[in-house]
């Protein structure tokens, strides 16, 4: 078995909703068990502004899949929800990100390991530090220490 983190995203059509039928279609995949999720957050979004506030989570899973069965896997998910790909950072129903697995490191043109954006990512570093504290982000160190650093991004546990 594998532990990954997932970051997961919405900010339309209900986003708590989104984000709550997104977390049970991942617990009731074949291949992954749900171990933990942070409580919701609701965020000021990062990257594009003229958007409405995002709900945020983070989930710990087991799975026995690899890297990129697991993105394909979270990329099904999205899509059966509606998802849609406009433009960069675009409001979206759902977005499901795979920040952590194990402690592979990669870089190929489908997917980078650990998440190359998330150690600055208070929406994402608050809630994994939440449910994982201890986790190691690549060279970057404790989600706990890098979530002392993300303070003032518009971050509001709910
Ligand atoms: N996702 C992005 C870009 N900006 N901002 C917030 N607050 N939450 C997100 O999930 C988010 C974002 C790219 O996926
Ligand atoms: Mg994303
Ligand atoms: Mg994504």
């Amino acid at each position: 078995m594998h532990q990954a983190f997932i970051a997961l995203g919405s900010n339309l059509q209900n986003p708590q909703e989104q984000i709550q039928f997104a977390l049970q279609t991942i617990a009731n995949a074949p291949d992954i068990e749900l171990i933990k999720s942070s409580s919701l957050y609701q965020t000021a979004p990062v990257g594009y502004d003229d958007q409405p506030d995002f709900i945020n989570a983070v989930a710990e899973i087991s799975t026995t899949l690899p890297p990129l069965a697991l993105m394909r896997t979270l990329l099904k998910i999205e899509a059966s929800q509606g998802r849609e790909r406009p433009f960069p950072n675009a409001p979206r129903v759902i977005d499901l990100d795979l920040l952590l697995y194990d402690d592979v490191v990669m870089e190929t043109e489908e997917l980078t390991l650990p998440h190359p954006r998330m150690s600055g990512r208070g929406f994402v570093i608050l809630p994994l530090a939440e449910i994982a504290p201890k986790i190691t982000v690549g060279t970057y160190g404790y989600a706990d220490v890098l979530a002392a650093k993300c303070d003032n991004q518009g971050v509001h546990k709910l």
